[in-house]
């Protein structure tokens, strides 16, 4: 057992505590990472809330981090004491269903017990006061030290800044990805992104790599206009300076309607606005944001008749162990920007203020510092 500083989530909508926690060793097929930074990213706060259905207290969530292997268990080839990894809340064990599918980058290896908040073993590594915490999205980056199975670990190389490129493991690489990866945005499309924060953000960066002709950003928060200009979007639009609905808006301003647009809030009325602001015959709206447990999406059939189509992505696609070292890469190269993302840095004691700032518009992404 090891001590490990953690941001403990003991009941949904109280603020996280900070106290020292119990940490098992790796078992077989584990690793044990020294977490050295995280991002906090709105499914934290959609967890801590209660609405998830998956939330399982008393937790440890976050899963948006950077560290540094610190043990290896029994049988773990791929990975070595010293290595630098991002944990990966879609693991990647290349030999399940789904991994060799070639069709998706949901992996199924490990997915049942995570969604309990537990190791593949059914078991957890975490402890308070000899009671066990559960795990969170199989990451748990929240604590200083966490456990993850080998195969939700992307090797990483050491010159990156895991201050920086925690948010490669969500919000950054889900946003690019969701355009490049789930609807393959092509050469001079018109694009609507629905919510500007992290993920919103980040499908900017997608669609200007994808060479999109025009991005229309939408947002009830007027100071997202700045940094999504700076991005990439052409046009901003506040819903709240119109009284129709936003979706006849952007169809009127696009001359039918957008060739691809993205829900990057997980409100299930604008999932409908986004999938309704698509062109006839071609449009695609791709689903990215998470909706409360429960909520349903609804529109006309004769939207979809008509020949628009209705997708969803999960961390962008991307499959984690073969292809975030690419995304690492272009965040060295400065083609993928992280210094935007991060308007806020703090220490662990201060995690709850995180949480306030993202709640009330004031950060894109808050870095915790180990
Ligand atoms: P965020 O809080 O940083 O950003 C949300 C943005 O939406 C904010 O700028 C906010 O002003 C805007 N917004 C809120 N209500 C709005 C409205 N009615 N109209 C227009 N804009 C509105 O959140 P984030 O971290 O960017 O996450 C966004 C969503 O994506 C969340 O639902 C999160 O859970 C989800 N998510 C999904 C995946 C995935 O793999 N599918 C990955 C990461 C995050
Ligand atoms: N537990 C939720 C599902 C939440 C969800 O959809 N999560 C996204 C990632 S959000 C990251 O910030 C995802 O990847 N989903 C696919 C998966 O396998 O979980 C619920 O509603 O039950
Ligand atoms: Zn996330």
């Amino acid at each position: 057992m090891i001590k490990s500083r953690a941001a403990v989530a003991f009941a949904p909508n109280e603020p996280l505590k900070i106290v020292e926690v119990d940490v098992a060793p790796p078992k077989a097929g584990e690793v044990l990472v020294r977490i050295v930074a995280t991002g906090v990213c709105h499914t934290d706060a959609y967890t801590l809330s209660g609405q998830d259905s998956e939330g399982v207290f008393p937790c440890i969530l976050g899963h948006e981090g950077g560290g540094i292997v610190e043990a290896v268990g029994e049988g773990v080839t791929s990975l070595t004491v010293g290595d630098h990894v991002i944990p990966l809340y879609t693991a990647e064990c290349g030999e399940c269903k789904f991994c060799k599918s070639n069709k998706t980058n949901l992996c199924s290896s490990v997915r049942a017990t995570q969604g309990k908040g537990l190791m593949p073993d059914g078991t957890s590594r975490f402890s308070y006061n000899g009671e066990p915490i559960y795990h969170y999205m199989g990451c748990s980056t929240f604590s200083e030290y966490t456990v993850l199975p080998e195969v939700s670990l992307a090797k990483i190389p050491k010159e990156a800044p895991l201050e920086k490129v925690c948010l490669l493991g969500c919000g950054v690489t889900t946003g690019i990805g969701a355009v490049l990866n789930t609807a393959k945005v092509t050469e001079g499309s018109t694009v609507a992104i629905f919510g500007l924060g992290g993920i919103g953000l980040a499908a900017i960066i997608g669609a200007k790599m994808a060479k999109a002709s025009r991005i229309i950003g939408i947002d009830i928060n007027p100071a997202k206009e700045a940094v999504a200009r700076e991005l990439g979007i052409t046009d901003f639009v506040n819903p709240k300076d119109h009284s129709k609905p936003i979706q006849e808006v952007i169809v009127e301003m696009t001359d039918g309607g957008v060739d691809y647009s993205f829900e990057c809030i997980g409100n299930v009325q604008l999932m409908r606005a986004a999938l309704e602001c698509c062109h006839k015959g071609w449009g695609e709206s791709t689903i990215i944001g998470v909706a409360p447990a429960g909520a349903e999406i609804s529109t006309r059939p004769f939207q979809l008749v008509t020949g628009r189509v209705w997708r969803g992505s999960a961390f962008g696609g991307v499959k984690g162990r073969t292809e975030l070292p690419s995304y690492v890469e272009k965040a060295q190269s400065g083609e993928i920007p992280l210094d935007t993302f991060i308007t806020h840095n703090m220490g662990l004691d201060e995690i709850n203020e995180a949480f306030e700032l993202m709640h009330e518009g004031k950060s894109i992404r808050t870095v915790i510092h180990f």
